[in-house]
């Protein structure tokens, strides 16, 4: 097994690769960033923050301007166990913020699980549907994202939010998420979504413990290739404020870290994602994760270059020696 950090040889060379952006969504020599604008009163971490359209349009091009590649609009908490919200309310919260971005020429993705707001929101300029459902929620998203041609990020995902944390039971959580993906791939697939549009998402915090989330963290090379196919998906993380971050902050009284303190440890998280390939990472604080993603990928390539020059040099030099000569005369 190989997560692209820490590991030696060839197995290092895989896991730092990353899989190309899909048709139609920004494209860079490194790790992408997906700024987070929750259209809702009661989402995970910013609920109420951006609720109205004129504020969440606001915010949109302020992480649009502080380096985000994507701009993800959601009108649905998914928040352990928050209730759903009707179709006409979705669709009223997200698509006046979507049509305002995307006309201001910013790429959008919507964050729902619903058929009829995908559409909504493909009409006005979405260019990515992003289920965390991975078509499961609604059939009919599958057949609607395959007819569109659009990108399609496909979570793994065991039930809705006010079930998730009971179904967070796992004996190889990195195996089994492996597995269920894969299965929903096929699915997708069958229904006529071109696997080029594909993007993989673990499913961070959904139906996962603390434990859960690192395990798969730090296997995204068996994810981005499902456990062992030929095929390489881009993959988006969404650790960005998440649970496991407050709790692994908790005070010494145990009281976990709220949500606004883990932005450093979400930063954290990006850098390290990027350096083991992520294709993109889904933050709510952005500035601070372009910046890591950047990092990530200096760390990945330096990982790669220097693996490379070892291989090259096998049998007359040793690798800590090919990564000094490749590096010679540089002080930066
Ligand atoms: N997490 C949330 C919402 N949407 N989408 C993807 N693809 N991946 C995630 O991990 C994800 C998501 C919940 O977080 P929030 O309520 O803080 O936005």
């Amino acid at each position: 097994m190989s997560d692209g950090i820490g590991t030696t040889g060839t197995g290092r060379l895989r896991g730092a690769q990353r899989a190309p952006s899909p048709p139609g969504l920004p494209n860079a020599a490194r790790c992408l960033v997906m700024g987070v604008v929750n259209v809702t009163p009661d989402s995970f971490s910013d609920g109420g923050s951006w609720f109205g359209a004129d504020a969440a349009i606001a915010r949109g091009l302020e992480v649009a301007a502080q380096g985000a590649d994507i701009v993800d609009v959601g009108g649905e908490s998914t928040r352990p166990g928050a209730q759903r919200v009707t179709v006409d309310e979705e669709l009223r919260r997200v698509g006046p913020v979507i049509a305002g971005l995307a006309q201001a020429g910013v790429p959008v993705s919507v964050d729902t699980m619903r058929a009829e707001v995908a559409q909504a929101a493909l009409d006005v300029g979405a260019r990515l549907v992003n289920d965390v459902s991975g078509g499961l929620a609604d059939p009919e998203m599958p057949r609607l994202v395959a007819q569109a041609g659009v990108p399609y990020v496909v979570m793994h995902w065991r039930g809705h939010s006010h079930q998730m944390q009971d179904r967070a039971v796992y004996a190889d959580v990195v195996g089994e998420v492996c597995g269920e993906l894969r299965r929903r791939v096929d699915a997708v697939v069958a229904a006529g979504v071109d696997p080029a549009m594909i993007i993989l998402d673990p499913g961070l915090g959904f139906a996962k413990l603390a434990e859960h989330n690192w395990a798969l963290l730090t296997h995204l090379a068996e994810i981005s290739r499902l456990g062992g196919s030929e095929a390489r998906f881009p993959v988006l993380i969404g650790a960005s404020r998440k649970r496991f971050l407050g709790r692994l902050l908790a005070a010494p009284d145990g009281s976990p870290r709220p949500f606004a303190g883990c932005d450093d440890a979400t930063v954290a998280v990006t850098a390290l994602a990027a350096a083991a390939g992520a294709w993109c990472a889904r933050v709510h604080e952005v500035s601070a994760n372009a910046d890591a993603v950047r990092v990530g990928e200096a760390w990945r390539e330096a990982a790669t270059g220097t693996a490379l020059a070892g291989e090259a040099a096998a049998g007359t030099r040793t690798a800590g020696d090919a990564g000094t000569a490749a590096h010679a005369g540089d002080a930066g």
